[in-house]
């Protein structure tokens, strides 16, 4: 069996991980490869996909896809498989919750009073008091609505189809969004980026949150339209934002957003695929692919994730 890998970082770790769950297989990721039975792939280079005339699978080493699907080289009729949680689903619900437990103790007051000399203790405050939308309750997104709500916060989640989980209110549909945005102080941005939710979050939108809420982008930056997002701090419907993703990244040094202190950054790390557990994951995929087996993960192209 030949893989062809094309990973834009850690391409010796990726190497020794299919090796390790794939030992038959021989991997090719320079240029001028041969033939290959399937590819692993994430930002891979334009042309990666010449000449690979037999692939049986892609499987890309992300949850996302849409850069992927972006290019006009990937093969339009080889199924495109997704990375599965493999532990990041748990990293999104370690991010989430250490912004909403901030928020429900008041730290971002406590470190100005800090600064400012103030001694100002604030009442308590209970879990439940606490109001967070998760829009996208897939696999990182359903994670982080279910920890959210387990730890007692009170939890409203948003997605395509209409679902029904424990201790979440979920909705659907476009009046769904703006009945959700309504009623949130945090707002967890959890959406694959497609054609129906880039700049979802504009400003006609952003205007439905409360005053003083909270923005925090996990999934992709153009799914907030950045000059809304500006207007919503300006005016003070956000009172901070989170984003671990942009639009363009990486995140050009004269931005903006650098110099803001009600944005906080961090760069795209909110959730890091492991290449041990992701290799084991493409490889008893694969495995089943041979046996005839169905795989979970692949793409709808037409969903566009
Ligand atoms: P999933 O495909 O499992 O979940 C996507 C969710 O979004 C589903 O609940 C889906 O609804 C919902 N959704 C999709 N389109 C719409 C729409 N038009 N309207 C409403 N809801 C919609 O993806 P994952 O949870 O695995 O990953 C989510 C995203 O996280 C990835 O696409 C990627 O962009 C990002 N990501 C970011 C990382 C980081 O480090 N910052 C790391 C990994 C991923 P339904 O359930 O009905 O299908
Ligand atoms: C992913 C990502 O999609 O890192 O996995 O954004």
């Amino acid at each position: 069996m030949k893989i062809l890998l094309q990973v834009a970082k850690e391409s010796l770790a990726w190497s020794q991980a299919l090796s390790k769950w794939l030992p038959e297989a021989q991997i090719f990721s320079g240029k001028g490869v041969a033939s290959c039975d399937y590819a692993v792939v994430w930002h891979p280079p334009a042309q990666a996909f010449e000449g690979q005339t037999k692939l049986n699978a892609i499987f890309s080493v992300g949850a996302g896809v849409d850069g992927l699907l972006s290019m006009a080289s990937l093969p339009q009729h080889v199924p495109l498989i997704r990375m599965e949680d493999v532990g990041m689903a748990d990293q999104m619900a370690e991010y989430a919750l250490y912004i909403a437990l901030r928020h429900l103790r008041q730290i971002n007051k406590y470190e100005q009073d800090q600064r400012a000399i103030r001694w100002d203790p604030q009442a308590f405050r209970p879990r439940s008091s606490l109001r967070i939308g998760v829009l996208g309750l897939g696999t990182l997104g359903g994670r982080v609505a279910q920890v959210l709500a387990e730890f007692g916060f009170k939890v409203s989640g948003w997605s395509r189809s209409p679902k029904n989980l424990p201790g979440i209110q979920c909705f659907h549909e476009a009046s769904g969004l703006d009945r959700l945005l309504a009623m949130v102080d945090i707002l967890f941005v959890m959406l694959p980026l497609t054609l129906e939710t880039t700049n979802l979050l504009d400003e006609v939108r952003l205007s439905l949150l409360p005053a003083g809420s909270t923005l925090v982008n996990l999934s992709r930056g153009k799914i907030v339209s950045e000059s809304a997002l500006i207007s919503a701090l300006d005016s003070g419907v956000l009172a901070q934002a989170f984003l671990d993703v942009f639009a363009v990244e990486p995140l050009s040094p004269d931005h903006t957003f650098w110099k803001r202190t009600d944005i906080h950054i961090t760069p795209h790390v909110a959730a890091l695929t492991p290449p041990d557990a992701a290799a084991e994951q493409v490889a008893s995929k694969i495995r089943a692919m041979i046996a005839g087996q169905p795989v979970t993960g692949t793409v709808r192209r037409k969903f566009g994730y």
